[in-house]
């Protein structure tokens, strides 16, 4: 009798080429675990189909013998949603090869995208046509467009742009019989009935699995100002964004918080980076950018922060006079997250809350965490002008980092009351995948949970799109 598994197997390579499902356990490796090595899994198979179709294909058959399937598009998330589970019966899906840019209408100022392009790619399309497409993360080269609305990213332009929900018109998906379902509209108006789409943006790959997507465009940037600035405090920093948001208007792209530790963890990393405000302990990285072709876009950023300094909220500022230097003042703020990953494994905490409770929380935070687990260092960044922070914490020195994520629950239990007293979330921005699973079922309220488990029930009854990831 033929052993299911291999007719399984085969009958996947028959939908996307021999050479497109991998089982070698060397070859596999690399999709079974996450860009932070927290999660390690296993699966039967690694597919990689080329076309939305072969994706429809594939999710049928697997629908039919009820086998679990893990979405993954450049597998960088940071809450292990892409990473399968332990047993070895789920098959990773990697849409890796949907890596077509379908369209670009230039003159309705969208861009028709698969899955699998990697953000930087759709970046670079939208500009080699004059255009924006202003998603932007640290992870923008490896992560995909798949992976990004399945997360609903934010990055750093969210201030001006919205995250990755906002920016888009329509998708494609394939739902969990294997249906694909063409919503690849380009309309900026559409209410004719329920927004579907926003249902699987966000969702981990837990209720269908985006093919493509039409994503809205912007005009480009003409003029651009970068500031790195020195503030006495996170009250300042706080009171600074309100200053440039009145001094600067929609200009205002980008308003990131780093702490002292976490910028000099940044540095200490990528030693050829520049250090130009040596000593302070809390920064801003502050980008401004306009579609004009405005000359005088820096002397306004100056003139604002010549401001700030007479009001006390910010101590020192070093504004780009090139692009290089304004490149370089950026990779200090993204080359964070790859700074404390070599330093090993650390506590995130990727929290929102009302800009204006930030300071509080942080000074209430820090005090609780250093008497629970004395010596604990933290590093402190993240999108202040969203009110999201990045609150992650360090072994104390001399402490293995390794032993010291046993105190996870601990600190999280501490941030995340503290979060959810001043009704902020979880997650803000990375998703909750498998890492705040437990976290959500704390947090978020029953009929919440209640309404989701619905959803997931009449989308995918069988609970073969990502189980275990979410709810
Ligand atoms: P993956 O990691 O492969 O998958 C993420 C989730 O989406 C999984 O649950 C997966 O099952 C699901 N999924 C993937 N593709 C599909 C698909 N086509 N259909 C259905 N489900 C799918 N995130 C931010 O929001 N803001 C940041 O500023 C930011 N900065 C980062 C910086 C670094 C250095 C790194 C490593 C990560 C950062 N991230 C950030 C997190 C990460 O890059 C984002 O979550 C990104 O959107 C994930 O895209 P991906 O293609 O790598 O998805
Ligand atoms: C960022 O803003 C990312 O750089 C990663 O969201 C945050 O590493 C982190 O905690
Ligand atoms: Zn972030």
């Amino acid at each position: 009798m033929a052993d299911p598994g291999a007719t399984m197997l085969a009958r996947l390579a028959a939908i996307a080429g021999d050479a497109n499902v991998i089982t070698a356990p060397d070859d596999i490796a690399p999709y079974l675990t996450d860009w932070r090595g927290r999660y390690r899994g296993a699966a039967r198979a690694v597919v990689r189909p080329g076309t939305a179709e072969e994706v429809a294909q594939i999710v049928r058959a697997c629908a039919d013998v009820g086998i679990a399937i893990v979405p993954q598009g450049g597998n960088t998330g940071m809450c292990g949603g892409a990473t399968p589970d332990a047993g070895g019966a789920e098959i990773v899906l990697s849409l890796a090869r949907l890596d077509r840019v379908r369209d670009l209408d230039a003159a309705n100022a969208t861009i028709t995208v698969e899955a699998g392009v990697p953000l930087a790619r759709v970046q670079q399309t939208a500009a080699d046509a004059g255009l924006r497409f202003p998603l932007s993360l640290a992870s923008e080269g490896s992560c995909t467009i798949g992976g990004n609305l399945s997360t609903n990213a934010g990055g750093t332009a969210v201030l001006r742009f919205g995250n990755a929900r906002e920016l888009v018109l329509g998708i494609e998906v394939v739902l969990a019989d294997g249906t694909l379902w063409d919503g690849l509209r380009a309309l900026r108006k559409d209410n004719t009935g329920y927004d579907l789409k926003q249902l699987f943006i966000g969702a981990e790959g837990t209720l269908g699995v985006v093919t493509a997507a039409v994503l809205k465009l912007f005009p480009a940037p003409r003029a651009q100002a970068t500031a790195l600035v020195a503030v006495p405090g996170v009250d300042a920093a706080v009171a600074l964004l309100g200053h440039l948001r009145q001094a600067l208007g929609d200009r205002l792209t980008g308003f990131e918080l780093m702490s002292g530790v976490a910028l000099g963890l940044s540095q200490l990393h990528h030693p050829a980076l520049p250090d130009p405000l040596p000593g302070h302990p809390w920064y801003v990285l502050v980008q401004a950018d306009d579609s004009a072709d405005d000359p005088g876009l820096s002397t306004r950023v100056e003139a604002a922060l010549a401001d700030a300094f007479e009001r006390g909220t910010a101590i020192d500022a070093s504004v780009a006079q090139s692009g290089a230097q304004a490149a370089a003042l950026w990779a200090l703020r993204e080359n964070i997250s790859e700074a404390q990953r070599r330093e090993g494994p650390n506590i995130k905490h990727d929290i929102s809350l009302p800009v204006s409770a930030i300071p509080r929380f942080l000074g209430v935070a820090e005090a609780a965490l250093a008497a629970a687990l004395p010596g604990v260092r933290f590093v402190v960044f993240g999108h202040l002008g969203d009110g999201n922070l990045h609150y992650n914490l360090s072994a104390p020195a001399g402490v293995a980092a390794m032993r010291f994520m046993d105190e996870t629950p601990r600190a999280n239990r501490i941030v995340h009351d503290l979060v959810a007293a001043a009704k902020g979330s979880i997650s803000a921005e990375h998703g909750i995948g498998q890492l705040k699973r437990d976290e959500l079922v704390r947090y978020k309220s029953t009929h919440e949970l209640d309404l989701m488990r619905r959803i997931k029930t009449a989308l995918d009854p069988q609970g073969i799109l990502n189980p275990g990831k979410v709810l």
